[in-house]
């Protein structure tokens, strides 16, 4: 095997965000940009000369492309085995399952999630370690550090590897072994849930699904699980065959952008039951019953207060975690069973040494994102798998299933607010003003609340100590309402100021208000904070979830 060295000059423009490198395509197309960032990687992570790597991405544009690319690169980097999905494919979960069952040494992912595809979309690229999580900030910052002085990166000079049919190959010493995306991880579902209950709730015709894949990656996963594992209805999966645009969709699974689905299960009474939509990658999920909506923070909540009625869980879960952003709702489940509820802060990394050191079962996110201790990632198709066995085994819908837990633990009124695309100086200054004042806001009365507390939110990792800081401005009040404001780490324009605002109502004759209304007085008090319109001259927000 020949290996070419290739002269190239820095970008200082490859900082991963929340969730890995996200930028336009047109930006990924430029010269060097790809090999230069996962050679970082590679400098980075000798942990994968001589063992195994496990590689695929959700089918986006530029996803064969950059296969073959960091395979080459892998093997003039010495890794010895590449497990790849066929046609480049694999969901992060899927990743996250390959690597523990086969003890890879970590993963590269090509995803930008829930953000549009396409020529003109966005592309991504991330790094799992062994534990099949999302490596650390201490990993991603010192990938960004290498990325701002490489000057060479080295490329296996071969033809590209057929990625259209499942066979084993090799360069060089590299074996390269193209597998079917879904089998292992179809198998690891069927340990967790009792698919026969489902399977048989099917048959009887008492429940009808409808799943959106949105084309994206989760199209083969769903129609194998759901279609021909559950023996669903015909047209349990819609939008099934991912396309390298997403169809022109933006495949973020909300009432906004699954629009489709959403007309189906609010089409009357002979609508499907039970509805459920993932992204680009698959490991975020929403799900919905007949003209009825479950926030995903809401969705953490009862799969914690009902995790021991499934298999996988039977055992009882011991402890769950969320991140800042997402509603307290799970928190009143953990105090009443008694188990712990850790905060962090929002990236599904920070769940990873929780899990690894036995401390939580389940965590969760505001952002459509729910998992539990089976993997490191967050897992679109097992949360749509646990409501289905849930619904098996109460033999209720997901609205009677909602409402009851409401009605025994309280409701969160949840909202969050985006204003995308603000200037990035325009932003850094708003959260910077509201941190100077958040010392000063305690006490303070906005109409009828007042405020307790008010910090720029900081995470001490109870398991290695290490300290992250700056995650977000909270604001609790005396009531247990809370607002919180940040700036998100995934967007690839400007930045995108996140504001999310709860309300805890335990009345449960007061669990029917539209939640925007019930949040109104809440939503203005944000605004007046943070100086929303004056600073950035918007009127209202763009996406409202
Ligand atoms: C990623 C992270 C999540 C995070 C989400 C939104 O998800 O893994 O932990 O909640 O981004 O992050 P932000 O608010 O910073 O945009 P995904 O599905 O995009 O990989």
């Amino acid at each position: 095997m020949n290996i070419i060295n290739i002269s190239t000059t820095p970008f200082d423009d490859q900082k991963p965000g929340t969730s890995g490198l996200r930028k336009k395509v047109s930006v990924f197309q430029q010269p060097h940009y790809l090999e230069n960032f996962v050679q970082s990687i590679f400098d980075n992570a000798p942990q994968l000369k001589g063992e195994l790597m496990v590689l695929g991405g959700d089918g986006r544009f530029y996803n064969k492309q950059a296969v073959q690319t960091i395979l080459k690169m892998a093997a003039a980097y010495g890794v010895k085995r590449v497990l790849v999905g066929e046609n480049g494919l694999l969901s992060t979960p899927a990743v996250s399952c390959l690597i523990r069952k086969n003890s890879a040494a970590g993963g590269i992912i090509l995803s930008a999630s829930h953000n549009p595809g396409g020529e003109n979309g966005d592309f991504g690229i991330k790094f799992n370690i062994a534990n099949g999580g999302p490596a650390p900030t201490s990993f991603t910052d010192a990938v960004f550090e290498t990325s701002k002085v490489l000057t060479e990166y080295q490329v296996a000079e071969c033809d590209d590897i057929a990625l259209d049919h499942q066979h084993k190959t090799h360069i060089g010493d590299m074996k390269i072994e193209v597998i079917d995306p879904v089998t292992d991880y179809a198998e690891l579902m069927g340990h967790l849930f009792d698919f026969d209950k489902i399977r048989s709730l099917f048959s009887s015709g008492l429940l009808s699904m409808c799943f959106d894949a949105m084309h994206a990656v989760t199209g083969p996963y769903a129609k194998a699980i759901f279609e021909k594992g559950l023996s669903a209805n015909n047209g349990a999966v819609i939008n099934g065959i991912p396309l390298e645009d997403f169809g022109g969709g933006h495949p973020d699974p909300n009432l906004a952008h699954a629009e489709e689905l959403v007309d189906i299960l609010n089409a009357g009474p002979s609508a499907p039951q039970f509805g459920a939509a993932s992204d680009g990658d698959g490991d975020r999920n929403m799900i919905i019953g007949q003209d009825f909506f479950v926030n995903p923070s809401d969705s953490l909540a009862i799969m914690t207060a009902n995790a021991h009625l499934l298999p996988g869980y039977s055992q009882g879960i011991c402890g769950v975690a969320r991140s800042l952003p997402t509603s307290r709702a799970v928190d009143k489940v953990a105090q009443a069973i008694g188990i712990e509820c850790y905060e962090t802060p929002t990236g599904w990394k920070y769940f990873g040494n929780l899990l690894d050191d036995n401390r939580i079962t389940l965590c969760g996110e505001e952002s459509f994102g729910s998992g539990s201790d089976h993997i490191r990632e967050k897992d679109g198709i097992w949360a749509v798998l646990f409501w289905l066995n849930l619904i098996a085994v109460k033999q209720q819908s997901v609205e009677q299933i909602t409402r009851d837990h409401w009605k025994q633990f309280g409701r969160h009124y949840y909202t969050r607010h985006d204003y995308e695309a603000i200037d990035s100086t325009i932003a850094d200054d708003m959260m910077q003003n509201m941190r100077d004042k958040a010392g000063s806001l305690s006490g303070q009365t906005f109409g009828g609340y007042t405020v307790q507390l008010c910090d720029d939110f900081s995470y001490t990792d109870p398991v290695d100590n290490s300290i992250t800081e700056h995650q977000g401005i909270r604001i609790l009040f005396d009531d247990e309402s809370r607002i919180v404001f940040r700036l998100s780490g995934t967007g690839t324009e400007g930045a995108t100021l996140r504001v999310y605002i709860e309300r805890y109502v335990m009345d449960a004759d007061k669990h029917d208000l539209p939640t925007q209304e019930a949040l109104a007085e809440l939503i203005e008090i944000a605004n007046q904070v943070a100086e929303i319109q004056q600073r950035c001259g918007r009127e209202k927000p763009d996406v409202i979830t």
